[in-house]
């Protein structure tokens, strides 16, 4: 039906008409949205039942990759990207007088997750699918996604994401595959032919009913699913997505919304098993459960629950069973960030679960014991349950037969630090996978140009082997290419540019250096850093306008958790910093800061391909990947970046050449913390730039404010002694500025450095990291 523009054109307008009952005349650029992916989703429903039937029929082992969050974004284009449909269904509009991009716009993201997790999740589902892997996504139908931020006087203001306003065509509706899910109740327990039965009474009957997504690959013939699960009840479990990222809170309605993904995802796993006509001890051959991180470790006593309670098998072949089938991946190690549930809450609302979880809590230990005779110590320190809190972590390791970190140095960090008592015990458990993008989404579809630069040079096979990009490096010194890789910068600069006139009504220069910090706002994240060195270079050429230094725009994107004050706080002082900033003309010729509000997805895909410089700049030892550093990577942009998560890896890659490194290593950030951290004080009094920036927060009058403005900021620093070293590392982040702007007056070097880090991000993408899960974990063929 697509094999053509003129079919899709006749076919396209037919639909226009009878989906909407108006004639093609009236038709809306929300309509063209509409009945376009519609149209797409219904063409990919072939192939959709194709493999599904293909999965039945060779009883293909499965993967379910669960996820409280996927941060989808937009599916339209990335879908026709996938079907290999982009060109002629462009082309096919254009001749009707419709814009494709124009059309895209219409679309909502799909902004079910917070950020890197939840992106992660989007990322993995596309590489499964394209590399035909049976890989299905298991998660929530929040009605309401990451709130939409708007900036009012410089302040985070936070409304609901209705993304389901419009409707979404990408779903559908399968109330046939309806599960129930349990809550509360009491757990009476009888005796029947010798063995405990346990039936629970008087519960809470929620339905949860799936919506099912296809996960199109590329080149379109293979279609995963992704579920996402909705209940109808009045208090809706499903109603909103949790904006907090790296900040665990204990609330009931979280608890309630992590059990319904588990039991509704389990059950309905175990129904599609149980057609397959085969007996419940080959559960692992077939099906393969990933946890992303710890939010859905209930799937563990789930799973133990429904082997029991439900198949009738005893506990040692349950437990074999089901840590034979469950694998967990880690992505922090912020003590504060993680997972710890009060066992009253576990006990009121799960009983029978709590009640799992108590027995292989007194197995595990009863082990430790006997382990490690000598050492009692070491029990209340591995326990699962701790007193009166449940440790999530502690059970998702020992349920799981694999843990991995997301990073080389993070994953070190777990094994020889955060988790060493467990890594000692279970040593073949602990693995690591480095996080990866989509070079689909974030090459092909957000930078065309590029792409296409690439294709004309070395073939278009990097697209099936990333790897491959690796290609280009033998055109890095080479000036016609780098004269065009130039140009698209360029070209993607004044495109960002006019976005931000239009948004905004600031003009910034497009020949300036663009210098981009977006991701979610965090004290780790070191935002205030950024801020507070443009806070410095403001002062510089207020001083001396006639400072030499190239042009340079200051762009912020980041979301606060609503709860997270000092976070926004620091999104006011951007605000109030570029305020005044871009009207001072004194200096705007030269500084601009730029903070754009609502940083999301198809944000993302406009920001990322215009940045000269990316600002990955987390304190070392903090950040266990990163992966927006990636995707800048993949579009040409240098960084500037600490010695953290996956910059090493980079780092390692490009070298030092090729990249501006600075500030404290992550052995030396922790051996501060062993000894409660560094003087703060004297960084404070011997620097006199450190020392200006940081009087001007509380100076009256500064800013033109009136004064004492920013002390909480001010004290967030010297009263925690600077926990994320932020003072520590002012001077050496400086410096990489400076070396920043040295380097780029010389386009030439500047161009062969882009060009250097476009070549190796190739083993970035997910399709790599993919490969690794499925035969490192999940024991997956490619069908
Ligand atoms: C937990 C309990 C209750 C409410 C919320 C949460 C919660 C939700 C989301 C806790 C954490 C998150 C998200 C964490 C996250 O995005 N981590 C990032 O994961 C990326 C992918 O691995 C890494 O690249 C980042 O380094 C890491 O910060």
């Amino acid at each position: 039906m697509f094999n053509n523009k003129e079919a899709f054109k006749q076919l396209f307008q037919e639909k226009l008409v009878s989906k909407l009952g108006k004639p093609k005349m009236e038709a809306q650029k929300a309509d063209v949205y509409k009945v376009l992916s519609s149209m797409i989703r219904e063409y990919a429903s072939k192939n959709w039942i194709k493999t599904n039937q293909n999965y039945q029929a060779h009883q293909e082992k499965q993967v379910y990759y669960f996820s409280m969050e996927f941060l989808i974004g937009r599916l339209l284009g990335n879908n026709l990207l996938n079907l290999g449909m982009l060109e002629l269904v462009r082309d096919g509009l254009k001749e009707l007088g419709w814009d494709l991009e124009e059309i895209e716009e219409e679309e909502s993201d799909a902004g079910l997750g917070n950020g890197g997790l939840g992106r992660l999740a989007a990322c993995f589902l596309d590489s499964l699918a394209t590399l035909q892997y049976a890989g299905h996504g298991c998660g929530i139908r929040y009605k309401y996604g990451l709130f939409e931020q708007k900036i009012v006087e410089g302040n985070q203001v936070e409304l609901p994401d209705y993304w389901l306003q419009k409707g979404n065509e990408w779903e559908v509706r399968r109330p046939d595959k309806k599960v129930e899910v349990r809550f509360k109740g009491n757990v009476e327990i009888s005796k029947e032919n010798g063995e405990l039965v346990f039936e629970t009474h008087n519960y809470d009957a929620v339905t949860a009913i799936p919506y099912d997504m296809p996960v199109i690959g590329y080149e379109g013939e293979h279609v995963n699913t992704l579920r996402i699960w909705s209940d109808c009840s009045v208090d809706s479990i499903s109603e909103f997505l949790y904006p907090d990222d790296s900040q665990y809170e204990g609330k009931l309605l979280r608890l309630k919304q992590q059990y319904f993904l588990c039991s509704a995802g389990v059950q309905s796993i175990v129904r599609t098993f149980e057609k397959l006509g085969l007996s419940i001890e080959h559960l692992p051959e077939k099906v393969a459960i990933h946890i992303n991180d710890t939010h859905p470790t209930l799937v563990i006593p789930e799973l133990m629950r429904i082997l029991i309670d439900v198949k009738g098998l005893g506990w040692a072949e349950a437990w074999e069973l089901t840590t034979r089938t469950v694998s967990y991946t880690n992505h922090t190690t912020l003590s504060e960030a993680l997972e710890k549930w009060p066992v009253s809450m576990l006990k009121e609302l799960l009983p029978r679960i709590y009640m799992i979880i108590e027995e292989i809590n007194t197995r595990f230990c009863g082990m430790l014991m006997k382990k490690y005779p000598d050492q009692p110590e070491i029990v209340p320190q591995m326990s699962i349950i701790d007193g009166h809190q449940l440790k999530m972590a502690n059970l998702a390791i020992v349920g799981s037969y694999s843990v991995n970190g997301v990073a080389a140095l993070h994953t070190d960090i777990l094994m020889k630090r955060e988790m060493k008592l467990f890594y000692d015990l279970y040593p073949n458990r602990f693995n690591n996978k480095t996080n990866g993008i989509t070079h689909r989404r974030w090459l092909l579809h957000a930078n065309p140009a590029l792409s296409n630069l690439i294709n004309e040079s070395i073939g278009t096979r990097w697209i099936d082997s990333p790897e491959e990009m690796v290609g280009i490096l033998k055109y890095s010194e080479d000036s016609g290419f780098q004269d065009r890789t130039r140009a698209i910068k360029q070209h993607n600069k004044l495109k960002l540019a006019s976005f931000i006139h239009e948004k905004q009504g600031i003009i910034v220069d497009p020949y300036s250096i663009f210098d981009i910090h977006v991701k979610r706002l965090h004290g780790y994240k070191r935002q205030l850093m950024n801020i507070l060195h443009i806070m410095y270079l403001y002062n510089q050429l207020k001083q001396n306008p006639s400072m030499d230094r190239i042009p340079r725009t200051f762009i912020f994107g980041a979301k606060a958790a609503p709860s997270y004050w000092l976070a926004k706080r620091i999104i006011k002082l951007i605000n109030v910093v570029a305020h005044q900033v871009n009207r001072d003309r004194k200096v705007n010729q030269k500084l601009k800061v730029i903070f754009l509000e609502n940083y999301s997805v198809s944000l993302a895909e406009k920001i990322i391909p215009a940045a000269d410089v990316s600002e990955q700049i987390s304190t070392a030892s903090k950040e266990a990947s990163g992966t927006g550093n990636m995707k800048f990577m993949m579009n040409g942009a240098l960084t500037i970046g600490t010695m953290d998560g996956a910059n090493v890896e980079m780092h390692d890659m490009v070298g030092d050449a090729n990249m501006f490194i600075f500030g404290l290593q992550s052995d030396q950030v922790l051996e501060y913390y062993q000894h409660g951290g560094y003087a703060v004080q004297n960084v404070y009094h011997s620097d006199a730039r450190v020392r200006e920036v940081m009087d001007q927060l509380v100076s009256p009058g500064y800013f033109g404010l009136n004064g004492y403005e920013f002390e909480d900021i001010f004290h967030s620093i010297m009263s925690t002694n600077d926990e994320y070293f932020v003072l520590k590392d002012f001077a050496s982040y400086i410096e990489a500025h400076q070396q920043i702007d040295r380097s780029y007056r010389s386009p030439k070097k500047w161009q062969r450095k882009s060009i250097i880090n476009i070549a190796h991000s190739g083993k970035f993408s997910s399709d790599c990291t993919i490969r690794k899960y499925a035969s490192e974990i999940w024991g997956l063929e490619r069908i």
